[in-house]
């Protein structure tokens, strides 16, 4: 380019250097360019300078603010998790020492991918979580206030009568204990926190602080001690942001950890919490499908707040593994697997009752987890939902009742249906919002109104077990004597919660509330809390003597959601209720 005098660009001090002359010359002509233009341009690209400054500060301060997150929960990964003196996950000081259970590959592979967790998004993702608290409202309604009253009651009961141990004998106004962890407190605390109830959550967080210790020299069962008790304390640590809930969860975990030194992949039915040792169950040889399948929630939570992928790692290798070796009816598993070998009993029966349910309720829901990144998962998951519509998938007579039966021994079909079933009403519908075909949410909404059905007696409660029938002429379902008790069991009104989110028909919302008048009316203890009762069929009830903590853990929690006018809260792409209830946060892998 020629320059001239009168070009803006003119070099003036000659004893410059070549780059700043150039300098020079590019500020003086953009200068002189800015100074011929019209006022609006000139103000128009201000405005726009200052836009992308404004831009810029903040990509810098959201980085910074991502670090300071990143310190809050100190780093679990530098101590190896020691069991018995086994090194079975962390970072073992000596991997040669290690048990035949875990070999030397299992070691390194351990030590390999907790370092990987260490910078893996997830860590940082669980480290934001922490410290940061939800906000829930309170009651909405007038039927949301009964609940919260309902589970009030629940809680004084326990509080007079069996503070600390496990379960209320409300008849009795005495206590159980099965693993001596003050099982309600743990169950119902995240229900209080999302009821709003401060007084009961301050009192359950202070005796969780103070009081509970897993040194118990008992034997828990593995799954059960899992989605109520660790879940319950995730949940918890999730909801507040309290790093105790987490302290304690990873002592918890630690222990049950040991449920995994069987000689296969499949973890054993129990641990002695304070031995730190696992055995099969004492009435046989064989883990149930559905216990083995349902912690893998409750342990990703741990690994990805904690950092210490040793519990994921663990858990979700029970699901690869059964993965791997398949069931044997197109995507159906027998009930029993062995921790011995690893492989399924021969013949058990096929169900989605007792021992079975939620083994198909966490292959989708761990899909949910992971942010819909395992496709095995999906496709196990929707290849179960396909074999199930195909061999137990029913409808009685005369009126056309769908319900799910069994294969016993995993041929003869029995039109038997478990309450525990009636989960899937729920799991299906969210399969639909998810992907599925429209069919999941017919399946839904035909078993929603089926577990219905089983409300339909002198109580309106809904009794353990149905039968249906399937031959013209008769009634569609009958209860058996043996059958007809009820402890008040959260799966019906699980559905209900789902189907109402997904399909805003209030009905669901009316089936629900009734259910709560039942269990007012006939399972309330005048002195505090509410008892199961032994047959739904009789109005001159007779008590079982006992509340079991999923009234509180979930009954009463998927009511109090059901019954709201604000469907918001938890929202479902956010949050995945684990088997028992309690909201995890949902990841992007
Ligand atoms: C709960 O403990 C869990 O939902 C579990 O998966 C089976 N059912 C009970 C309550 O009925």
């Amino acid at each position: 380019m020629r320059l001239s005098r009168d070009d803006p660009g003119l070099p003036l001090y000659h004893n410059e250097n070549n780059r700043n002359q150039t300098l020079r010359r590019i500020r003086t002509r953009a200068r002189f360019w800015f100074a011929q233009r019209s006022t609006g341009v000139k103000i128009g690209l201000l405005f726009l300078i200052g836009f992308l400054l404004f831009g810029l500060l903040k990509i810098c301060s959201n980085a910074i603010t991502t670090d300071v997150h990143q310190m809050a929960v100190p780093n679990q990964n530098q101590d190896p998790i020691i069991i018995n003196e086994q090194i079975i996950g962390g970072k073992p000081e000596n991997p040669k020492e290690d048990d035949e259970r875990v070999n030397d590959d299992m070691a390194v592979e351990m030590d390999n991918r907790q370092s990987d967790a260490e910078n893996s998004p997830a860590h940082k993702q669980a480290h934001r979580a922490t410290g940061k608290s939800v906000k829930f409202n309170g009651p909405d309604n007038e039927r949301q206030k009964a609940v919260v009253k309902a589970f009030q009651h629940a809680w004084l009961g326990y509080k007079k009568y069996a503070w600390g141990h496990d379960t209320l004998k409300p008849v009795s106004k005495s206590y159980s204990d099965w693993f001596d962890t003050g099982l309600t407190i743990v169950d119902g605390l995240d229900t209080a926190l999302i009821m709003g109830l401060e007084e009961e959550a301050a009192e359950a967080t202070e005796w969780i602080q103070n009081k509970l210790t897993f040194e118990k020299d008992r034997m828990v069962n593995f799954f059960e001690c899992t989605i109520r008790v660790l879940g319950g304390m995730m949940s918890a640590f999730y909801l507040t942001g309290n790093e105790m809930f987490l302290e304690k969860s990873v002592d918890l975990g630690d222990r049950l950890l040991s449920a995994f030194k069987s000689p296969s992949p499949i973890p054993f039915s129990d641990v002695n919490l304070l031995k730190r040792t696992g055995t099969n169950p004492q009435w046989g040889s064989d883990s149930s499908l559905s216990e083995v399948t349902t912690v893998q929630l409750e342990y990703r939570a741990i690994s990805r707040a904690s950092g210490n992928s040793t519990y994921e790692d663990l858990s979700f290798n029970v699901s690869q593994h059964i993965h791997k070796i398949g069931c044997d009816h197109e995507g159906l598993c027998g009930m029993f697997i062995n921790a011995n070998t690893g492989t399924f009993k021969k013949g058990a029966t096929i169900t989605f009752g007792a021992r079975s349910d939620s083994y198909y309720e966490y292959l989708f829901k761990q899909w949910i987890q992971t942010g819909k990144t395992i496709d095995w998962l999906k496709d196990d998951y929707g290849k179960a939902m396909a074999a199930m519509e195909k061999h137990l998938y029913r409808n009685s007579e005369p009126n056309k009742m769908f319900f799910i039966g069994e294969l016993l021994s995993g041929e003869t079909y029995s039109p038997k249906m478990d309450h525990l079933v009636c989960f899937i009403a729920g799991t299906l519908s969210q399969g639909s919002q998810n992907g599925f075909p429209r069919k999941h949410m017919d399946m839904a909404e035909k078993i929603g109104e089926t577990c219905h059905n089983m409300y339909d007696n002198p109580t309106g409660l809904g009794p353990e077990i149905a039968h249906f029938n399937m031959i013209p002429g008769k009634e569609d379902l009958y209860v058996k004597p043996l059958d007809a008790h009820c402890l008040l069991r959260p799966e019906a009104i699980e559905g209900w919660f789902y189907l109402y989110r997904f399909t805003g028909n209030k009905k669901y919302q009316e089936w629900g509330w009734a259910a709560f008048q039942a269990i007012e009316k006939y399972a309330r203890i005048s002195t505090g809390g509410y008892s199961s009762i032994s047959n739904v069929k009789k109005i001159n009830v007779q008590y079982r003597d006992s509340m079991e903590s999923f009234l509180l853990g979930e009954t009463f929690k998927y009511l109090y959601l059901l019954l709201g006018d604000d469907q918001t809260v938890l929202p479902l792409d956010k949050w995945v209720f684990t088997t028992e209830g309690h909201p995890l946060p949902i990841y992007d892998h």
